[in-house]
């Protein structure tokens, strides 16, 4: 059988992306999600996108698999990539449009708009432990400057769910962590009983932050849309950042604000 797929990214965080609109079902399996992600032996890519019939009033449902097969709630640069991906299947170039996405983390709106940029209503982002989920504090409570004990050291963890589970670590300076190295010792602790995405993040100025990312299910990517965004409320919780930021990633920069009105990032 031939299936036909599609290459995008956002910041160079990419992914294989499937027109799945004839069935609810994802036409390949988690597992063949490992091969096709595989940088030397197939495709190459961070994740694998689908883009399904519509639910509960959406326009289309979204399903990713990361690279080791695992399935996300959600993924911020992933559907700023389908929808343009979806704009193009549609044959709408050159014009804004905006679709409403369900994905396992509720309805997110991403906006194609006419320079060609993507901006997403990424929603509300989650803070207590229960939500994200972490064990680190009380049930009920935001999880913010939190001591944690990873690889032999104390860390000072701030927790944020944008439907995904992120621990960001703010540190002197993001360039010097081992991301390899400490990353998965993050990502497998058993604090976190979903894993986590894991960020290291250094204060520039309260404007722009500089971010380093370990993804659940992908290890080092060059982005990270939900990360980006729960770096950022992370920044606010803490009193080190505005509401309005750039955050610097490996790939690029996104545009994040966090609006008081209405609690949406
Ligand atoms: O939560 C996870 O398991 C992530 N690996 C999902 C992917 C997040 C992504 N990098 C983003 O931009 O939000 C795609």
């Amino acid at each position: 059988m031939s299936i036909a797929f599609s290459k995008y990214q956002g910041l160079g965080n990419d992914f294989i992306l499937i027109d799945n609109r004839h069935s609810d079902t994802p036409v390949i399996e988690p597992e063949e999600a490992v091969i096709w992600c595989d940088r030397h032996f197939g495709i190459g890519a961070d994740g694998i996108i689908f883009v399904l019939p519509g639910q509960q009033g959406a326009d289309y449902t979204m399903r990713i698999f990361n690279s080791d097969g695992s399935e996300p709630e959600m993924c911020g640069n992933g559907i700023r990539c389908m929808a343009k991906f979806i704009a193009e299947l549609e044959g709408k170039v050159d014009t804004e449009v905006t679709y409403q996405i369900h994905t396992l983390a509720g309805i997110i709106t991403p906006e194609v708009m006419i320079k060609g940029d993507v901006q997403v209503d990424m929603g509300e982002p989650r803070l207590s432990a229960t939500e994200i989920p972490t064990s680190l504090g009380m049930i009920d409570d935001q999880v913010v400057n939190q001591s944690i004990e990873v690889d032999g050291k104390t860390w000072s963890v701030t927790c944020v769910s944008m439907g995904n589970p992120h621990c960001m670590n703010f540190v002197e300076d993001a360039n010097a962590i081992e991301l390899a190295t400490i990353g998965p010792k993050f990502e497998h602790h058993p604090a976190f009983p979903q894993r986590t995405n894991t960020e290291f993040v250094q204060v520039i100025r309260p404007d722009y932050l500089r971010m380093r990312v370990w993804e659940r299910g992908a290890g080092i990517t060059l982005a990270c849309g939900t990360g980006a965004c729960a770096t950022v409320v992370a920044g606010v919780l803490t009193g080190k950042s505005d509401r309005s930021c750039t955050v610097e990633l490996p790939g690029g920069c996104l545009q994040i604000h966090w609006s008081l009105a209405d609690n949406r990032v």
